[in-house]
C-alpha cells in the first residue's frame, strides 16, 4: 500500500519534532516534500506550523499505520485537548492507494480516508504536490483543489528556512 502522510508541528522544538517524524518513516519513504512554514488553519489564534508531506510504501494496514503515528505523537508529549489547536506533533493519513494505484476509501469509527479536510487545506495540498506532482485526490489533480482556494492562503505556505527558529 502507498500512503500519503501529512506531518505538522507548532509547539516545542518544531524542527526537531519534524525531523524525528521524517526519520521514523525514512526507510519506507518514496517521496517527500520540503518542510513548509504555514499559518494556522481552522483556529487562527495559535503559532505558525511546520508542515510536510511524505509518501510511503508499507505493508501495514491503515489502522496500524494510524497507531504508529499516534505512538509518535504520544512520544512527542502531545496533549489532546483542542480541536485544530496547537500540537507538538500531528501525523495524519491523507490518502492511501493499493498496488494498482487505486485510491482506497476507508470509513471507520476512528479512521476516515481520504482525510476529511485534505482538499481544503493549502498546508496539505502544496507540500503534497511538491512530493508528487502527479498526485490526484478523488480522481482529480491536486492543482484543481488549489485553484479553488484563496490565493493568499496558498501563497502563505512557504518553504521553511532551516535554523530560523527563534528560541
Ligand atoms: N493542523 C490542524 C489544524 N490547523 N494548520 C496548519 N497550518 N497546519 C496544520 O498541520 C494544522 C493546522 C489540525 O490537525
Ligand atoms: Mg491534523
Ligand atoms: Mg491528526
Amino acid at each position: 500500500m502507498r500512503a500519503v502522510l501529512s506531518i505538522g508541528t507548532n509547539q516545542g522544538d518544531r524542527e526537531k519534532l519534524m525531523q524525528s517524524a521524517l526519520d521514523y518513516f525514512a526507510a519506507d519513504t518514496v517521496a517527500s516534500s520540503q518542510v513548509y512554514a504555514t499559518p494556522p488553519w481552522g483556529m487562527e489564534d495559535q503559532p505558525d506550523f511546520l508542515n510536510s508531506v511524505i509518501i510511503i510504501e508499507t505493508d501495514l494496514e491503515p489502522i496500524e499505520l494510524l497507531r504508529r503515528g499516534q505512538r509518535l505523537e504520544t512520544r512527542a508529549q502531545r496533549q489532546r485537548n483542542q480541536r485544530w489547536g496547537p500540537r507538538t506533533l500531528d501525523i495524519d493519513i491523507v490518502a492511501v492507494y493499493d498496488e494498482h494505484g487505486t485510491e482506497l476509501k476507508i470509513t471507520d469509527f476512528n479512521l476516515s480516508i481520504p482525510h476529511r479536510w485534505a482538499q481544503d487545506r493549502a498546508f496539505v495540498l502544496v507540500p503534497w504536490l511538491d512530493a508528487d506532482p502527479k498526485a490526484t485526490l478523488y480522481g482529480r489533480p491536486l492543482k484543481e483543489y488549489l485553484d479553488e482556494l484563496e490565493e493568499e492562503e496558498v501563497a502563505a505556505v512557504v518553504p521553511h528556512v532551516k535554523g530560523s527558529e527563534k528560541h
